[in-house]
């Protein structure tokens, strides 16, 4: 096998320069066309800086094995080129392998160039150095602007075009993206934003690289760009020219988190829906956002007030677990709708809109096998519909799939994918202690305090973002006030935020953060002012820089102009916006790079530990867990800063922000689903568990952990678990297979429930109903219990035809455990 390859690409190499490995892309007005063939393709999401290149053939072969055909990713400007002319591709930065891995499983990609990616990503994606470019504004007709984009487009191109990964060269991509989601921003750029975006149609189509280009959420696109769907539904979107088929960018599976927000979520049941909806009303390519969200690392990497965890509910986890029943309901519906691919391209559309919302859609045409959708929109609800001389039961909000226009193979709101529900172990590392023993340094503030050595001077109060060009969270502003005589004023310093810290003469006198989003923010204190020279030094923390909305890139941040005052007893007040202000960027942590296992700085371990002291760096060691689950650290205690292990960056922490206390009530999935439908975690610390690649950490020796803690925390607690499956459910309807899996080494190891009859409740409150067959607790006992996956046909021959029978449908449900 191995040696007709070689001989086949040598043959090749030669004569056939490629061609037969080369594939066609296209579209008409119905779908995307491959070699020639319409096609049903289903795409995920994974952006590649949000994992590990140790973690991607893992995540694509999930992806592949849920019934995906593409994976999609954005390029990430500001993190290829953090300073301008010096670019980096290292690591999770490597595109190129990141796409090869896509290619190795079989997989087609999408790219989604931009430059502009949104993202949730740290100032959408576009580089702040852009900034000091005279002349220059973002995302319209500027010459400068489009000169760096061109410059940074060009460059992704030829990459791609020298490591042959276009479809035409036999590489794995089949679409790409320019720009992103202007049509959402347009309006204020005017006449200038039209002509911005027939320049990037210009600028993509000169590069020839023989596949379609997309422009999403972009109702006036040039052709032959074709314009495409973002949001929940996407089912009466329509792209402007009949020969643009109807592609979906972005059905977002979930929603991303930020720090003052509770866990969203999009149960299955709703997911599926969409999806269906989407394919009923002649979609043929739709795209899952996320379809594995991943992890913030790096401070450049998420956005405005968006937390490290960017898990967003994706059938794939944050670590890359397969999440259930998302993953598996999903898998089951690409299945169902795949054996329909031929009625869906090829055929003729023929819906019936019905009384109560419910609608009836046939797909049928010359040679093709009909297929149907029976949709159920009404919220409230469920139906009986008689169709072609059957009833089809359709619960409320449901669409049910027929792809022969005969038998219901599927529900959206039936689950019959099993629920696993995950748990944190604590770390099982040989010879782990069980607390860390930690050093500790306190930052060396005594410069920054005094205004000694500033990197520059002057007198305004400048944008954060001018300032320190994005290369740090923290930006000292320091300046001095001569008083005639001791007295107490009060520090008005009104900042765009995102968190302020305030030193007078050495001493913090008070710390603020922007509450829930609202950047802008006025910090008052009293202060005790002696006679005479008075320093006063403001360190100001953003967490993320804006990354949406019309001209988001010049939205301020930091104590931008102030104005910054000092207000006396008789409202006598001193403004100091336009004092001398000199500026300090970064920590001296920071400079000295003390996280690094390398670095010279010493380090504390006798005398008082420092609990609760802001501006503590820590320090400790820890072996690795045993095995290969994904590994977290628990940093309750803690309260914000930055944490690295062996010196690689795992992202802010923040777990003494608590997030809302309200919105968190039981889910339903019946009805629009909008970002606060379903939530949890209310009241509690926005993110506590931080994800630590395998890949960061060494077996079998010592691994390092540095915190810098700005807010003041104790990190006693913290330690290190693994994430693993717990508990695993099923409710499967009569009729389907029941499929029980671990998802990893470890075997079912006990039954609690298995009920065949009309069980009631759901996983972890399973009940047994009005009728129970006997036998099936020992059933699935028989063919579960030891084993890492069990499948069991839910059927007469396996159950019994008799017990029961009087139900209209029978259902078993099982619930186990794992270990
Ligand atoms: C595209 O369609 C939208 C309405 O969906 C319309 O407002 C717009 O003018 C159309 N643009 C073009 C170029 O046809
Ligand atoms: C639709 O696209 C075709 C081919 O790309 C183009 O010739 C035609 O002018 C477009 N029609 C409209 C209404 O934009
Ligand atoms: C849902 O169905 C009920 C009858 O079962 C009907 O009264 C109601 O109007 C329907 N709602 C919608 C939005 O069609
Ligand atoms: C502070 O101001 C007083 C009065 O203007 C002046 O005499 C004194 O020299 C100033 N002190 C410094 C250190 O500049
Ligand atoms: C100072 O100004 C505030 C707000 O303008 C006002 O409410 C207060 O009465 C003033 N105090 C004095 C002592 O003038
Ligand atoms: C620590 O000191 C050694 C020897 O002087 C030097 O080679 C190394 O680069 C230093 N490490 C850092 C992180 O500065
Ligand atoms: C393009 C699109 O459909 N956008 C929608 C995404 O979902 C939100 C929330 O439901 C809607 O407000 C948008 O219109």
């Amino acid at each position: 096998m191995a040696k007709s390859l070689i001989l086949v690409a040598f043959f090749c190499s030669f004569l056939c320069d490629y061609s037969v490995l080369s594939t066609q892309v296209s579209h008409d007005g119905r779908a995307i066309t491959i070699d020639g063939q319409r096609r049903v393709l289903f795409s995920g999401s994974i952006h590649y800086p949000r994992s590990t290149p140790e973690m991607w053939p893992d995540l694509m072969q999930k992806a592949k094995d849920g019934g995906l055909d593409a994976i999609e990713t954005y390029v990430f400007w500001n993190a290829h080129e953090p300073q301008r002319g010096q670019y980096n591709f290292e690591g999770n930065l490597d595109l190129i392998r990141f796409i090869k891995e896509i290619q190795n499983a079989g997989l087609y990609a999408i790219l989604r160039i931009g430059p502009y990616v949104c993202a949730e990503w740290n100032y959408g994606g576009l580089p702040a150095w852009l900034r000091q470019i005279p002349g220059l504004q973002m995302r319209t007709n500027n010459r400068p602007f489009e000169d760096e984009m061109q410059k940074f487009v060009t460059l992704i191109v030829d990459m791609i075009k020298r490591e042959s990964l276009l479809a035409p060269q036999g590489g794995p991509i089949i679409i790409t993206q320019i720009e992103n989601e202007y049509g959402n921003v347009q309006g204020p750029y005017g006449n200038a934003g039209k002509e911005y975006i027939k320049w990037c149609a210009k600028l993509a189509e000169s590069y020839q690289i023989g596949v379609p280009w997309i422009m999403c959420q972009q109702p006036d696109a040039p052709q032959p760009m074709i314009n495409t769907c973002n949001g929940f539904y996407c089912d009466r979107f329509t792209p402007n020219n009949s020969t643009s088929p109807k592609l979906w960018t972005e059905n977002w599976t979930g929603w991303f988190k930020a720090w003052d927000k509770p866990d969203p979520h999009r149960l299955a049941e709703d997911l599926a829906f969409s999806v269906a909806r989407f394919f009923q009303s002649s979609g043929t390519l739709q795209n899952y956002y996320m379809y594995h969200g991943g992890t913030n690392f790096g401070r450049s990497t998420g956005g405005p007030y968006i937390t490290t965890t960017y898990d967003y509910d994706a059938p794939l986890d944050e670590y890359g677990n397969i999440r259930q029943p998302k993953w598996g309901h999903l898998k089951n519906l690409h299945a169902v709708i795949k054996k329909m691919e031929k009625a869906l391209t090829y055929g003729n559309a023929e819906t019936t809109e019905l009384e109560n919302g419910l609608s009836v859609t046939k797909f049928f045409g010359i040679g093709v096998v009909p297929g149907c959708f029976l949709a159920n929109k009404n919220k409230t609800d469920e139906a009986t519909l008689d169709f072609e001389g059957t009833k089809y039961f359709l619960p409320a909000w449901s669409v049910s799939i027929l792809p022969d226009c005969k038998q219901e193979v599927y529900n959206t709101a039936k689950v019959n994918a099993q629920t696993s529900i995950m748990v944190k172990k604590p770390n099982q590392a040989e010879a782990e202690p069980t607390s860390l023993i930690w050093s500790w340094k306190p930052e060396d503030l005594s410069k920054a305090v005094r205004g000694l050595e500033p990197d520059f001077t002057t007198n305004t109060l400048r944008d954060q973002i001018l300032a320190s060009v994005d290369a740090s969270d923290y930006l000292w502003y320091i300046t001095s006030v001569n008083v005639s005589q001791d007295q107490q004023m009060s520090l008005q310093v009104n900042t765009a935020g995102h968190i302020l810290h305030a030193f007078v003469n050495g001493d913090l006198i008070g710390s603020e953060y922007a509450p829930n989003g609202k950047f802008s923010f006025v910090f008052e204190k009293d202060v005790i002012l002696n006679q005479e020279i008075n320093i006063i030094a403001l360190l100001s923390a953003t967490v993320g820089l804006k990354n949406y909305g019309p001209y988001y890139e010049l939205m301020p941040a930091g104590i931008v102009g102030g104005p910054v005052k000092l207000i006396g007893n008789y409202n006598d007040t001193i403004d100091l916006s336009f004092s001398t202000w000199s500026y300090k960027v970064g920590l001296e942590g920071e400079k000295q790079q003390v996280y690094l296992d390398n670095s010279n700085s010493t380090w504390n371990k006798g005398g008082i530990f420092p609990k609760k002291v802001p501006f503590t760096w820590y320090k400790t060691t820890f072996q690795a867990p045993l095995g290969s689950d994904p590994v977290v650290v628990d940093l309750l205690g803690l309260g914000k800063g930055t944490a690295w292990v062996n010196g690689q960056s795992i992202g802010r922490y923040w777990p003494s922000y608590l997030t809302w206390s309200g919105g968190c009530s039981p889910c339903d999935y019946r009805g629009p689903f909008q970002s606060n439908s379903c939530q949890t975690g209310c009241g509690e610390p926005a993110q506590r568990w931080y994800h630590v690649p395998r890949s960061f950490l060494k077996a079998g020796e010592p691994n390092t952990l540095v915190l810098f803690e700005e807010a003041g925390g104790d990190p006693s607690q913290v330690n290190f678990q693994t994430v693993i499956v717990g508990i695993v459910c099923a409710d499967v309807v009569e009729g389907n297979i029941l499929i029980l899996s671990c998802q990893g080494p470890q075997k079912i190891s006990a039954l609690q429930v298995a009920s065949f009859g009309d069980p009631q409740g759901t996983c972890g409150s399973f009940q047994i109903g009005t009728c129970n067959v006997d036998s099936a607790y020992g059933i699935v006992r028989q063919a579960c219990v030891g084993q890492a996956t069990c499948s069991i046909l839910v059927d007469e021959k396996t159950f019994g035809s008799s017990e029961c029978s009087y139900l209209s449908s029978r259902r078993l449900a099982v619930q186990a455990t794992c270990a």
